[in-house]
C-alpha cells in the first residue's frame, strides 16, 4: 500500500514525515566562474522541499580537484558556502531536511577542468567511454595520475574540511559519495585500483579510504548526520566489481561499526546511473542482500516507482526510497503521490546543463497550463 511511504521514519539524527528521498542529481547548473550554487539553484530545491522529507543534493566537489564535469557546484570555496546557505535556507523554510553529497570524481575527469593537469585516481588507468570536458564537450577519458600515498591523508583532509563547510552553509548532514565509478569506489575495485601500498590489496586495504573518510566526516558533523551511498552492482564510469558480495559485505559491516545515519544503495537494476533508461530485471535487489549487514536506516534508490517503493518498505527490504528523475519532473512528487495524482513526465534532454528549461518549471499541483515535454520512458502513474 502507497501509503507505506507516509509513515515516519528516523534516520540518524532526525525523523522524516514521509520516506520519499529526493535522489542526489547532477544537473550542471551552478553559476560561472566558481561553480557557485546561485538563485537558480535555490528555486529548484525550494520547490522540492517538503515538511519533514529529506533531500540529498547533487554531488559537490569537495575540492577543485574533485570536479569531473563543468558548472557542478562545488564546497570548497566562501562564495559556494554562501550560495548553499540560500539553498538550506529555502528547504529549511519548508519544514524540509538537507543533505549535501560530497563528491571526488577521481579518474572520471578531464585536464580542461584542471589547468591542464591530469585528473588523479588510485592507480593511472583510464576509464573506459568519455569526459566532459569544461566547455561541455566529450573527449575519451585520459589516463590519470595516480596519487602518492602521502596525499591521500589530504584527500581525507579535504572531505572533512567540506564536510565544516556544509555545516557552516547550513546543512543538516552529507552524505559520502562512494558509488558510480568516482574516486572513492575506484579505491574499492580492484579493476581501477592496483595500489600495492596501504590502500590497494585486499579488500580491508580498499575500503581503507572509505573508512577514513566516513570517520573524519563523522568527528564533524557526527555520525548520526553522515550517510554514505553505494553502488556494489554498478557498472557506470568502468566500474564493476567481478565478486562483488564479500567486498560490500565487509565494507558495510565496517561502515556499520561507524554507526552512521544510513545506508542509501543503489539497485543494480538502474546501474547505468545517468546514461539511459536501463531497466535490469532478473538481478538481486542491492538493499535485500545488505540488509542483513546493516542495522540503521536504508535507503534503496534506482527505478523505483512510489508503488515499487511502497512494497520494499512493507517487505522490511528499505527503510526509505530515493526517487530521481521523477522528482525532477515532479517537484511536488510526495504530496502528488499521497494524492495519488498523475505524475509530470521528465524530458532527459534537459537534464544536465543549461537554465531554468526543464529544471524550475515543471509544474506542481494545480498549477496553471503546462506544456507537455518529452515522452515518459515508462508509465508514471502512481
Ligand atoms: C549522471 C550524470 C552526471 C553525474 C552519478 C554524479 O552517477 C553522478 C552523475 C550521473 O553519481
Amino acid at each position: 500500500m502507497i501509503q507505506a511511504l507516509f509513515s515516519p521514519l528516523r534516520i540518524g539524527a532526525f525523523e522524516l514525515s514521509h520516506r520519499m528521498v529526493m535522489a542526489p542529481l547532477t544537473r550542471m547548473r551552478a553559476s560561472q566562474p566558481g561553480n557557485v550554487p546561485h538563485a537558480l539553484n535555490v528555486e529548484y530545491y525550494r520547490q522540492r522541499a517538503s515538511q519533514g522529507g529529506l533531500i540529498v543534493t547533487e554531488g559537490a566537489q569537495i575540492s577543485p580537484s574533485g570536479q569531473g564535469m563543468p558548472a557542478t557546484p562545488g564546497i570548497h570555496s566562501q562564495a559556494q558556502i554562501e550560495g548553499w546557505r540560500g539553498v538550506t535556507q529555502a528547504v529549511h523554510d519548508k519544514g524540509g531536511l538537507i543533505f549535501l553529497q560530497l563528491w571526488h570524481v577521481g579518474r572520471v575527469s578531464h585536464s580542461s577542468l584542471h589547468g591542464g593537469e591530469r585528473p588523479v585516481a588510485p592507480s593511472a588507468i583510464a576509464a573506459p567511454g568519455h569526459a566532459f570536458t569544461a566547455t561541455f564537450e566529450r573527449a575519451p577519458f585520459e589516463t590519470p595520475r595516480a596519487l602518492e600515498t602521502a596525499e591521500i591523508a589530504s584527500v581525507v583532509a579535504d572531505y572533512a574540511q567540506a564536510a565544516r563547510n556544509a555545516q557552516q552553509a547550513g546543512f543538516d548532514g552529507v552524505e559520502i559519495h562512494g558509488a558510480n565509478g568516482y574516486l572513492l569506489e575506484q579505491f574499492l575495485q580492484s579493476r581501477s585500483n592496483r595500489r600495492t601500498d596501504a590502500y590497494g590489496g585486499s579488500i580491508e586495504n580498499r575500503s581503507r579510504i572509505v573508512l577514513e573518510v566516513a570517520a573524519a566526516v563523522s568527528d564533524v558533523f557526527g555520525a548520526d548526520r553522515v550517510g554514505i551511498r553505494l553502488s556494489p552492482f554498478g557498472v557506470a564510469n568502468g566500474s564493476g566489481e567481478e565478486e562483488p558480495l564479500p567486498l560490500y559485505r565487509d565494507l558495510i559491516e565496517q561502515l556499520a561499526l561507524q554507526n552512521l545515519a544510513y545506508l542509501h544503495l543503489v539497485e543494480p537494476r538502474a546501474s547505468g546511473a545517468g546514461q539511459a533508461d536501463v531497466d535490469h530485471q532478473n538481478v538481486p535487489f542491492a538493499s535485500e542482500l545488505f540488509r542483513p549487514h546493516w542495522p540503521n536506516a536504508l535507503i534503496a534508490a534506482g527505478n523505483y516507482t512510489p508503488s515499487t517503493a511502497a512494497a520494499a518498505i512493507e517487505t522490511g527490504r528499505a527503510d526509505a526510497v530515493a526517487f530521481g528523475r521523477l522528482f525532477i519532473a515532479n517537484p511536488d512528487l510526495p504530496e502528488r503521490t499521497r494524492q495519488g495524482s498523475v505524475l509530470n513526465p521528465y524530458d532527459r534532454a534537459t537534464f544536465y546543463g543549461g537554465g531554468a528549461e526543464g529544471y524550475i518549471d515543471y509544474p506542481a499541483l494545480g498549477a496553471s497550463a503546462y506544456r507537455a515535454r518529452g515522452t515518459p520512458a515508462r508509465p508514471t502513474s502512481v
